[in-house]
C-alpha cells in the first residue's frame, strides 16, 4: 500500500498525533508549550529495555526443517500421525515444510537482517537416533554442528530445545513413548550426547517444550501426536514421566557437557492473570498459578506435587518414589516461558481460593481460535514464576500470533493485527522487566511461517512469510516493526 492510497484522515491516524494536529493548524498552539521538538519524529523510547535484553526468535525441528527421510534420519510420531489422514489441516505433513534443513544458511540471513542476537531452535531426536537409543547418526549431529557454526559466524548466540515434540517413533513402538519410564531415559542419554557434542558452541539448553501440549493434547485429547486418549490412570503417570525424563535429562547434560553450560525448561505454564489488580484477585492468581500448573511446573520448582492435586486425582496419581522428586526438582539455571494467552482468575471461598473466569464468546482472538488476547499474561508470567519460586533467571522462549497473512503482488503483508499484539504484549513484559523480574531475553514465536501441528500450513505465526510452493521468505510488516524495535532495544 502507498501513501496516495491513505485518506488524509487516516494518514494522520497512522503517522500518530504529531501528524494529526500539524494537519489541523494546532502545532503552534503546542509549540509555545515547547513540544514540536519531535514533530513529525519518534517520541523519546518510553519502553526502553535494558541494555544488556537480548532479542531473538524462535522455531522448532518438525515445523520448519522438512529433509525428513535426508541424512539418515528416523521416523517421529509427527510423521506417523500426519501421514495417518484425518489428523492434519489437509491432511499436510512436515516432510518438507520450510526446508530449512536444505535452506538454513538463508534463514540465519533472515535472523541477522533483524539484527537478533539469540536463535532457539530445537533438535530432531531421530535425526539424531534413528531409532531413538544406540548408536548416534553422525550425520544427523553434523547437521546442528554446522547450523550453530553458522548462527556464531553471524554473531547469533545459539539456544537449544532437546524435545520440541518429534519423539523417535521406535520409542512409541516400543514403550508407547512417554507412558514408559524407559522413555524417560532414553530421552536423558540422547540429551547428554547432544550437549557433549554441541557444548563447546551452545551454552545454553532448553530439556523440553510444553509438558501439557505434547502429553495432554497427545496421550488424553488425541489432537496432537501420537493420537492417544488414555484413560486419567496411565495420563498421569506419563505426565510424571515426562517431568522425570526432564530432571534426568539436566542431570545428564551437567555430565556431558563442557563446564559452564546452562540448563532450563521451555513450559507454557498456565498464566493466572488476576481479574482486577486487587490484593484478593492477585493473592488468588498466586494460587492459580501453583495449581494450575501442578503437574508440571509447580513439582519442577518445588518437588512436590501439590495435595490439591494428588487428592483430586484419587486412586489415578501418579506413581512415584520420593527419589523421582528429587531427580524431578534438580535445580536449574533458569526457566523460559512460553506466553501467548490469560486465565483469567478471581477469588473464591473453595477451599483452593481462587476460581477461574470463562471469558465469553466475544473475547477478542487471533486468527488461532484458542490465542485469546491478553497482553497482561506477559507480565504475570516472570511475575508469578519470580514472586513463587524466587527463580533468578528468565527468558521467554516463545510469544507470537498467528494472523491471516495475504501477500500482496508486490510481495509486502500487513499483518498489523499482529503488530498490536506483539506492541501490547511487549509493553506489559516491559513493564515485567522495569519491576525488576529477571526475565533476560525474549524469542518471538515465530521466525518464519512452518508447519503449525494440527493446522497445518493454514495458520501462519512468522515474523517472515513463506511461500511454501517457492520456498521463499518476504519480510513482513511485523518483520520490519520488530527490527526497528530491536534496533531502538524499546517497544515501537
Ligand atoms: C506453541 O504452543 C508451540 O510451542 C509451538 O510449536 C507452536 O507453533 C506455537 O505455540 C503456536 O501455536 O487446537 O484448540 O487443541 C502454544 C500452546 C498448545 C496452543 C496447544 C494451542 C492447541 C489448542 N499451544 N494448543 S487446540
Amino acid at each position: 500500500m502507498s501513501i496516495s492510497n491513505f485518506s488524509r484522515r487516516s494518514f494522520g491516524k497512522a503517522m500518530g498525533a504529531a501528524a494529526a494536529v500539524s494537519s489541523t493548524g494546532l502545532s503552534s498552539a503546542f509549540a509555545a508549550q515547547g513540544e514540536s521538538a519531535t514533530e513529525g519524529q519518534p517520541k523519546e523510547n518510553y519502553y526502553q529495555f535494558p541494555q544488556d535484553f537480548k532479542w531473538g526468535c524462535a522455531t522448532a525441528a518438525y515445523q520448519i526443517e522438512g529433509g525428513a527421510k535426508d541424512g539418515g534420519r528416523g521416523p517421529s510420531i509427527w510423521d506417523t500421525f500426519s501421514h495417518q489422514p484425518g489428523h492434519v489441516y489437509e491432511n499436510q505433513t512436515g516432510d518438507v515444510a520450510d526446508d530449512d534443513y536444505h535452506l538454513y544458511k538463508e534463514d540465519v540471513q533472515l535472523l541477522k537482517s533483524l539484527g537478533a542476537k539469540i536463535y532457539r531452535f530445537s533438535v530432531s531426536w531421530p535425526r539424531v537416533f534413528p531409532q531413538g537409543t544406540g548408536q548416534p547418526n553422525p550425520q544427523g549431529i553434523d547437521f546442528y554442528k554446522r547450523l550453530v557454526d553458522e548462527l556464531q559466524a553471524n554473531g547469533i548466540e545459539p539456544f537449544c530445545t532437546l524435545f520440541h515434540w518429534d519423539l523417535p517413533q521406535a520409542l512409541q513402538d516400543k514403550y508407547g513413548g512417554w507412558q514408559s519410564r524407559e522413555t524417560s531415559k532414553a530421552f536423558a542419554d540422547y540429551a547428554g550426547y547432544v550437549a557433549s557434542q554441541l557444548s563447546d558452541k551452545v551454552h545454553h539448553f532448553f530439556t523440553m517444550n510444553e509438558f501439557s501440549s505434547f502429553i495432554d493434547l497427545g496421550y488424553r485429547d488425541g489432537r496432537f501426536a501420537p493420537g492417544l486418549k488414555l484413560a486419567p490412570g496411565p495420563l498421569n503417570q506419563a505426565r510424571h514421566n515426562a517431568v522425570l525424563a526432564h530432571g534426568l535429562s539436566v542431570q545428564a547434560i551437567r555430565a556431558k557437557a563442557q563446564a559452564g553450560t546452562r540448563v532450563g525448561v521451555a513450559e507454557n505454564a498456565a498464566v493466572p492473570v488476576p481479574v482486577i489488580e486487587s490484593e484478593a484477585h492477585i493473592k488468588a492468581s498466586a494460587s492459580a498459578m501453583r495449581e494450575l500448573n501442578a503437574p508440571y511446573l509447580t513439582v519442577i520448582m518445588e518437588g512436590k506435587y501439590t495435595e490439591h492435586y494428588l487428592q483430586s486425582a484419587g486412586a489415578d496419581a501418579p506413581k512415584f518414589t520420593p527419589e523421582d522428586l528429587k531427580v524431578i526438582s534438580t535445580p536449574l539455571d533458569f526457566v523460559g516461558l512460553n506466553v501467548y494467552t490469560p486465565v483469567y482468575v478471581r477469588s473464591a471461598d473453595s477451599p483452593e481460593g481462587f476460581a477461574v473466569v470463562k471469558n465469553p464468546s466475544s473475547y477478542p482472538h487471533m486468527a488461532s481460535s484458542w490465542l485469546d488476547v491478553g497482553p497482561e499474561a506477559l507480565y504475570w508470567s516472570p511475575r508469578h514464576v519470580g514472586e513463587i519460586w524466587k527463580v533468578k533467571e528468565m527468558y521467554i522462549t516463545e510469544n507470537g500470533a498467528s494472523s491471516a497473512d495475504v501477500l500482496t503482488s508486490d510481495g509486502q503483508v500487513y499483518d498489523t493485527d499482529r503488530l498490536m499484539y506483539l506492541r501490547n504484549y511487549l509493553k506489559s513484559l516491559h513493564r515485567a522487566v522495569t519491576e525488576g523480574f529477571p526475565v533476560r531475553g525474549y524469542f518471538c514465536w515465530s521466525l518464519m511461517d512452518n508447519f503449525e501441528w494440527a493446522d497445518g500450513y493454514n495458520l501462519r505465526f512468522g515474523l517472515y512469510y513463506v511461500d511454501f510452493k517457492t520456498q521463499k521468505r518476504y519480510p513482513k510488516l511485523s518483520a520490519k516493526f520488530y527490527k526497528e524495535l530491536i534496533a531502538r532495544n524499546a517497544v515501537v
